[in-house]
């Protein structure tokens, strides 16, 4: 029996998402609201204690960590491998996955919180917003949140965040020539962690930042074309929604290119 607590555009949770299409299993959905802090929710934090999604549960036991269920449900459970036979790859594929949690998933929040959370924050009144944020259990999260509450896409972790981005592109690119998929000729758990972080760029019609990166672009298109990406996230974002989010990128993409142009 597996339970998910995920969030439709929480890309930790659409790697989560693709692992179990990937794998072919069967899951139940809890849907967590983020907008409205529901991962605060003390019943939540008995799961959860960091507070975020996505959280797994199997036969009532919690796994949580994105990358840490990833790797969960690929050991527990047979079907298709999503790590390499190659130990060397297999090093080369927990690199990536380090990458993405420790530097390119803050990146994707700072991008992501002041065209998406940030509105649903501002309706409530400052007292009521800070004593939401006050709750945010780990420090360096909740100092970010706030910051992003605060300045929207004037935060200073905006301007990092899109060079994260960038110099993961162009490291991808290097890595694309030597083989089809990010660490070998294979898709792997390297490949569904970073697939999501490209779906918030294309979510807000931002993918002028690798267009000039044929492998990427190409790779990018490989995964929304497997049937466990259609199934697990392209699914979850319908006609409105898409243009809902494009008509929130739209706006913020001079401020966004203004940054990559710092890069040269
Ligand atoms: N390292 C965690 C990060 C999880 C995370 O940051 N989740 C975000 C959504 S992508 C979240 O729940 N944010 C809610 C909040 O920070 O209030 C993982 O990989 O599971």
């Amino acid at each position: 029996m597996l339970e998910l607590y995920t969030h439709p555009m929480s890309p930790c949770a659409q790697k989560v998402r693709i692992v179990l299409a990937e794998k072919g299993l069967e899951w139940t959905k809890h849907h967590v609201e983020l907008s409205q802090k529901e991962n605060l929710r003390p019943e939540y934090l008995k799961l959860n204690p960091l507070g975020v999604v996505p959280t797994l549960v199997h036969n009532g036991k919690p796994v949580i960590e994105s990358s840490i269920i990833c790797e969960y449900l690929d050991d527990a459970y047979p079907g298709p491998s999503l790590k390499p036979q190659d130990p060397y790859a297999v090093a080369k594929m927990r690199f990536w996955m380090k990458h993405v949690d420790n530097k390119l998933h803050p990146s994707c929040g700072s991008l992501q919180w002041p065209l998406v959370m940030r509105p649903g924050l501002m309706e409530k009144t400052e007292q009521e917003r800070q004593a939401l944020l006050d709750q945010i259990p780990e420090k360096p999260r909740r100092e970010r949140q706030k910051r992003l509450v605060k300045f929207g896409l004037e935060a200073p972790d905006v301007v990092d965040a899109v060079h994260v981005y960038r110099k993961t592109i162009l490291d991808m690119e290097e890595a694309l020539k030597e083989h089809d998929w990010i660490v070998s000729d294979s898709f792997s758990l390297a490949d569904v962690c970073l697939a999501p972080y490209f779906q918030t760029v294309l979510q807000f019609g931002w993918t002028k930042m690798f267009e000039d990166c044929p492998r990427v672009a190409d790779w990018f298109e490989r995964c929304r074309q497997r049937d466990s990406y259609r199934g697990s996230v392209t699914g979850d974002f319908p006609p409105e929604v898409q243009a809902d989010l494009l008509a929130k990128g739209e706006p913020a993409w001079q401020t966004i290119k203004a940054h990559l142009e710092q890069l040269g």
